[in-house]
């Protein structure tokens, strides 16, 4: 089966003022499905065709060395937009609870630290790339990554990702990427994360 685009999780406008309509509209309808039209053709007639994007990404030493740097871009792009959807919805924001409430307290002290070095990693990363927060099997980390590489490539299981691609806020924010992942915040899904950390 090749990848097919999920539909967004949410309406276009579902996510305003935070993140606008036209944003959504291009980014997942244009940008996604660009991944996923390249990454069905990075891998057609080879045996990763079938394979779960996730599953693909733990194992790019496997693929065959003229396709690798195709799966990470593409496939990568695919999966990281699918989870970067499903981290946000409306009306969400505020403040984890419970389990991973816990888990960010022992790893970053507090929740207003986590934000800020979750921010500072999305705000200050050069170019293109993405903001994670991440479990590495012991605790919970946050990191960086560039282009589309995924966290499950390096073993971590992600969490919890912001998009700092310009194409995820130029037409609401121009150059302000500090302003866009401020607004981010009140999108969080943070049962979505804390299920993520209970799996
Ligand atoms: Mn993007």
């Amino acid at each position: 089966m090749p990848f097919e685009l999920p539909p967004l999780p949410y309406g276009y406008a579902a996510l305003e003022p935070h993140i606008d309509e036209q944003t959504l509209r291009f980014h997942h309808d244009k940008h996604h499905q660009t991944y996923v039209d390249k990454a069905n053709a990075a891998l057609a007639g080879t045996e990763w065709a079938d394979v779960t994007p996730d599953e693909i990404l733990q194992s790019l030493g496997k693929l065959p060395d003229d396709r690798r740097t195709a799966a990470t871009n593409h496939v990568g792009g695919h999966a990281n937009h699918t989870f970067y959807w499903e981290s946000m919805g409306p009306g969400k924001g505020g403040e984890p609870t419970g389990a991973l409430a816990a888990a960010i307290e022992q790893a970053f002290g507090d929740f207003a630290s986590l934000k800020q070095q979750l921010t500072d990693a999305s705000v200050n990363h050069f170019g293109s790339g993405w903001g994670w927060l991440v479990h590495d099997d012991s605790a919970l980390k946050v990191i960086s990554t560039h282009d589309q590489e995924s966290p499950l490539s390096s073993g971590l299981t992600p969490l919890l990702t912001c998009d700092v691609w310009e194409h995820a806020y130029y037409l609401k924010y121009q150059n302000r990427r500090p302003d866009y992942v401020t607004a981010w915040w009140n999108v969080v899904d943070w049962d979505k994360v804390a299920a993520r950390l209970a799996a």
